[in-house]
């Protein structure tokens, strides 16, 4: 274990870094290759690579049984489910979305041709405040989409209520979400419908993939039809329909990493228990709580900075991590009301979203998951607990490298 003893061992500051190879907040957890090579083979074998193979359907039953949801519709990428489900259910005009999130949330809305209306989220839970939602309903208003950020479920009932009482739909993104419960029942069985991504970078993945749960069997067997251009039997469509289907390949990968879940929620469940000793007692860092009575995949690693306690930025301290290797993210800087299309066009929207602009300059996620072990993240702890108990000195050092940098610049 590299100690930094002194400011200048930091690697920002020309010390040598931690770790010798990037440590990447998004590694894929993988299964069993030797399984999944098998799989593969057997797809080969049959020919059949896609449309509604055998990996597929059995992917999907494994889904339904996991989440004791009725029906689950294997998809590409949870960006074309959102827009499926979208479709699927008939919203048009705006549709209320959180700030603070993904901006695969907005795109898919804005995609559409209709418009998101960006909501403000609540400050504990970084989900969208349903109190600030109301507020946005106009007689243009068909949906919301919450997001259960980080894997933490929305106030899915006060929602629930409000989608109710202006007749409006109710979707939840819950790419983050997969194998989480809200008072024992698993996210997949609330709102209209709810879309989980597969990504290489989630938890579970299936390279790229994702999954559209509900209970509604008119909304699933038009999302299954959507999904491969709308057609009903060989020569006929019924509706619009686009290419969202999953391939063999990523089904089956999915099915192996399904037979490794259990491994990669414990991988997930000892770094979260490792961060929340390694940062206990740091002044300015608040590490995000779970709630282990629900089940809880702890696929992020959630910190706020607080820099009037820290002295030193969010930023800062993301430069000073990746300077050691560690590829600390900003997730989700900027906002998306602050990123294209929207920013130009709804420049002044901020002051309307206090959290989500606190957030965006706050938040930082650490490395996690199965390619990261508790030594790593003791290491990290420490370059962290180290730096900020000398942010002053340290600000002054990059203020003075900053300086440096910028007269080499003007010569
Ligand atoms: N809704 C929400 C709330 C979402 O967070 C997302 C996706 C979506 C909807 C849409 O889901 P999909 O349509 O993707 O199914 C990543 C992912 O690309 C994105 O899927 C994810 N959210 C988002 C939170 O993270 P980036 O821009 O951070 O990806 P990237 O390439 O920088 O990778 C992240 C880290 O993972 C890097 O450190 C590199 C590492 N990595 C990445 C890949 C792809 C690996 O080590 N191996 C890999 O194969 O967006």
């Amino acid at each position: 274990m590299i100690i930094k003893k002194a400011i200048q061992d930091l690697a920002i500051l020309g010390g040598r870094p931690s770790f010798s190879q990037p440590l990447h907040v998004g590694r894929p957890n993988i299964g069993d290759k030797e399984r999944l090579l098998q799989r593969i083979g057997e797809v080969l074998d049959r020919r059949w690579l896609t449309n509604a193979g055998p990996c597929v359907e059995e992917f999907e039953q494994r889904l339904r049984q996991l989440l004791g949801v009725r029906h689950c519709n294997a998809i590409c990428n949870a960006t074309d489910g959102l827009q499926l489900a979208m479709r699927a259910m008939e919203m048009s005009g705006e549709v209320i979305v959180p700030a603070f999130t993904f901006i695969a949330t907005a795109h898919a809305v804005q995609w559409l041709g209709f418009t998101p209306v960006f909501c403000d989220v609540a400050p504990e839970t970084h989900t969208i405040n349903p109190a600030r939602v109301e507020e946005l309903i106009t007689s243009r208003t068909t949906g919301i989409i919450g997001v259960h950020l980080w894997g933490q479920p929305c106030d899915v009932k006060a929602l629930d209520v409000i989608a109710r009482r202006h007749g409006l739909k109710l979707l939840f993104d819950a790419a983050h979400a997969f194998n989480c419960s809200l008072e024992g029942r698993m996210i997949g069985n609330f709102g209209d419908a709810e879309v989980f991504s597969f990504h290489a970078t989630k938890f579970f993945n299936t390279f790229e993939g994702g999954a559209l749960a509900t209970n509604s069997v008119e909304l699933a067997r038009r999302v299954q039809r959507m999904r491969n251009f709308g057609f009903v039997g060989l020569d006929q469509t019924d509706a619009l329909g686009t290419n969202a289907k999953m391939s063999e390949a990523s089904a089956a990968m999915g099915l192996t990493n399904l037979e490794s879940l259990p491994d990669f929620l414990a991988a997930n469940y000892r770094n979260y228990e490792a961060y929340r000793r390694g940062l206990e007692g740091i002044s300015g860092v608040q590490m995000l709580q779970y709630d282990t009575s629900e089940k809880c995949n702890y696929q992020y690693i959630v910190l706020e900075v607080n820099e009037s306690r820290t002295l030193l930025t969010r930023d800062q301290l993301q430069d000073i991590l990746w300077a050691e290797n560690v590829l600390a993210r900003r997730y989700f800087y900027p906002g998306c009301h602050r990123m294209e299309p929207y920013a130009s066009t709804m420049p002044n929207i901020g002051s309307r979203l206090s959290v989500t602009e606190r957030l965006a300059q706050s938040v930082l996620i650490l490395p996690t998951g199965t390619a990261v072990n508790t030594e790593q993240i003791e290491i990290i702890c420490e370059i962290l607990r180290f730096t900020i108990s000398h942010g002053g000195d340290t600000v002054e050092r990059l203020h003075g490298l900053r300086a440096v940098a910028q007269q080499a610049s003007r010569m």
